[in-house]
């Protein structure tokens, strides 16, 4: 299952680490191999701000006599990735998730692979159909529900959202369920008009749920480089986001943007999806994610 995860991943770790290969296994470092990585890690959408940070400290070391070859320039690297992913605290726990992200980010197919995971470990979970714009969109979760028997709360085409959640969060309750787990509409139209739909939505489920902690996962296409740090910039004006899940991991994206979202925006990343299958996700490990980046 390991060797099956790692290889689904080999993609987004590979692009990056041939290059640094090469930089790792020099007799000495100078300051053109430290503009050599600054390049490689802006290719590989570290971003400007991260990828300058991570080169200032870099440099640093060169100064001071610690980073004289390559395994020295590797190592100083891995504690610096490793420190930038721990700046946001670690995923808080709760059994209530919201997904939000735009539209094709892959919300939905994320909610049937968490439904997936709650129901392996024995919970009983209830999925919330609250993209009440698309019918197309009900339907894709609740096909996936009835073909693995997951429970499913679903509205009517363009019933508001919140009433949708409002019936969830009574039948959790109810029929005792584990986990919630709501899948929203993507509707990004108007920055004021999310918000004020997020924020019904969260009303909603204090109220009816008031000893829950709501977890608000933000799902963001790995695939769309630079773009995906706006998007979870946006969402992030625009309600609380306890965690990030990127998806299309198994894609062309290139893993350094997980270092610029936990720097620049402070959210943990919390899973990785890497396929359509719903087995294909992986709980972010940084400590594996530094090491299979630098080593493979
Ligand atoms: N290759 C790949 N495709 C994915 C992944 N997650 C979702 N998709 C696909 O991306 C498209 C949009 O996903 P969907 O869950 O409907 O996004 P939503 O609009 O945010 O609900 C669908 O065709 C999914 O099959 C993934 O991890 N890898
Ligand atoms: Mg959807």
């Amino acid at each position: 299952m390991f060797s099956f995860i790692k290889n689904s991943l080999k993609k987004i770790y590979s692009g990056i680490t041939s290059q640094l290969g090469t930089l790792f296994g020099k007799k000495t470092i100078d300051e053109s191999a430290l503009k050599e990585l600054e390049v490689i890690l802006l290719s590989a959408d570290t971003g400007v701000t991260t990828t300058r940070s991570i080169i200032t400290q870099l440099k640093e070391l060169h100064a001071s006599g610690q980073i004289t070859e390559g395994e020295s320039l590797r190592q100083a690297l891995h504690e610096l990735l490793l420190a930038t992913l721990s700046k946001p605290a670690e995923p808080k726990q709760g059994n209530v998730f919201v997904l939000v992200g735009i539209n094709g980010s892959g919300k939905t197919t994320f909610a049937s692979k968490l439904a997936h995971h709650y129901q392996s470990l024995g919970k009983k979970v209830l999925l919330v159909a609250a993209d009440t714009f698309r019918a197309a969109a009900t339907q894709q979760l609740a096909q996936w529900a009835e073909k693995t028997g997951v429970a499913i709360e679903q509205g009517t085409e363009s019933q508001d959202p919140a009433s949708v959640v409002f019936k969830g969060c009574d039948r959790f309750e109810k029929e005792q369920f584990d986990i919630l787990i709501i899948d929203t509409a993507g509707r990004l139209h108007t920055k004021s008009h999310l918000m004020d739909e997020l924020a019904k939505i969260k009303r909603v489920i204090d109220k009816k749920l008031p000893s829950q902690s709501v977890n608000t996962l933000l799902t963001i296409d790995s695939m769309l480089g630079q773009n995906s740090f706006e998007q979870a910039k946006l969402f992030k004006e625009c309600t609380q986001i306890d965690g990030i899940i990127l998806t299309k991991m198994d894609g062309t994206g290139k893993g350094g943007i997980v270092f610029a979202i936990a720097d620049e925006l402070t959210i943990p990343i919390w899973y990785l999806t890497f396929g359509e299958q719903v087995e294909q996700l992986k709980q972010f490990d940084k400590n594996e994610y530094v090491t299979n980046l630098l080593q493979a």
